[in-house]
């Protein structure tokens, strides 16, 4: 029990709190986009990954936690590359964490962020996390000091991306991968229910933060690097025609639509070996 940096009364274990500063921060990570890699070799690589993907460091106590939700559907390969780079990443970081795979169900347009207003009130339902990520499954990150912990503000986590030159494409920009605290995203109403198919979600969500009177924060460009895995646009995600006009009407409507306005349909809840994996009914766009 010396050696597990803990202390015993009893039967119960109390660990003391973990370094300030994780000792297992690597920094840049070199990450190889081919290769086949697939939910196997990422459990054998993760073995103290627990059912639901959830882990804990087993030395020390984390002094925080995260959810890590990923809007999804078919997009399997990504998944399996995108969790053989996070798990270790989230481990290093030594969080206690637990990965959302929320899988819209049917093939009507797709809907990330009525997902990830899904992710959130799910992932809420089995522990008061200290921050929520939402997370594209085609992001990796490359730099494991770009920390899985939420800020004063809302965190926009992807700061720089291999497919915007490494830098931000335009300021406020919010896509990719950000972290809230709950009290950050409640403030907000979450997220938008209404933005279906590609493009303008994440612009609404930049609204909101400011218009609820935040700020948004970042890693530097040195930290906040991914690199996005290539693809093309998935057949049921066209581009969303009505983004502009509906981007004009965030300021009205923030307050009255979103995670107050949030109804779906769970269809099942299963503890994979790696993450949650939650398949929704969100219903057709009106
Ligand atoms: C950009 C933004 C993204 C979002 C999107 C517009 C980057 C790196 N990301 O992504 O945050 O604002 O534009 O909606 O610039 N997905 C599926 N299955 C599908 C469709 C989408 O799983 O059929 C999920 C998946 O997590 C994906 C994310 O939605 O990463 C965004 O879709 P995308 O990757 O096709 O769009 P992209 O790269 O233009
Ligand atoms: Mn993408």
């Amino acid at each position: 029990l010396e050696n597990m940096g803990g202390k015993s009364i009893g039967d119960q274990v109390f660990l003391s709190p973990c370094p300030v500063v994780s000792p297992l921060l690597l920094g840049p990570i070199s990450v190889q986009l081919s290769g086949p890699v697939n939910l196997s070799i990422v459990s054998r690589r993760n073995p103290w990954v627990l059912p639901g993907g959830r882990h804990s460091p087993p030395r020390c106590k984390a002094r925080h936690s995260c959810a890590v939700v990923i809007p999804h559907r078919n997009r399997e390969p990504h998944l399996a590359f995108l969790l053989y780079h996070l798990h270790p990443v989230l481990q290093r970081q030594q969080l206690h964490y637990a990965i959302y795979v929320i899988q819209q169900a049917g093939n009507q347009t797709f809907n990330r962020a009525k997902l990830m207003n899904v992710g959130f009130k799910e992932a809420m339902r089995d522990e008061e996390w200290d921050c929520i990520f939402f997370h594209d499954v085609d992001l990796i990150p490359e730099n494991d000091r770009n920390l899985y912990i939420c800020a004063d503000g809302p965190k926009h986590m992807a700061a720089a991306m291999d497919k915007f030159g490494y830098k931000m494409p335009y300021k406020n920009y919010f896509g990719g991968v950000s972290g809230l605290t709950p009290e950050q995203y409640l403030k907000m109403n979450g997220f938008p229910n209404s933005y279906w198919g590609w493009g303008g979600e994440d612009d609404d969500i930049a609204n909101r933060v400011l218009l609820a009177g935040m700020k948004i924060s970042r890693p530097s460009i040195r930290l906040g690097r991914y690199k996005m895995i290539k693809h093309k646009h998935d057949a049921g995600n066209a581009a969303n025609p009505n983004r502009f006009t509906m981007l004009a009407q965030t300021r009205r409507i923030w307050r009255l639509e979103g995670m107050n306005t949030l109804n779906y349909r769970r269809l099942s809840r299963e503890q994979q070996p790696l993450y949650t994996n939650i398949t929704v009914d969100i219903g057709p766009s009106e």
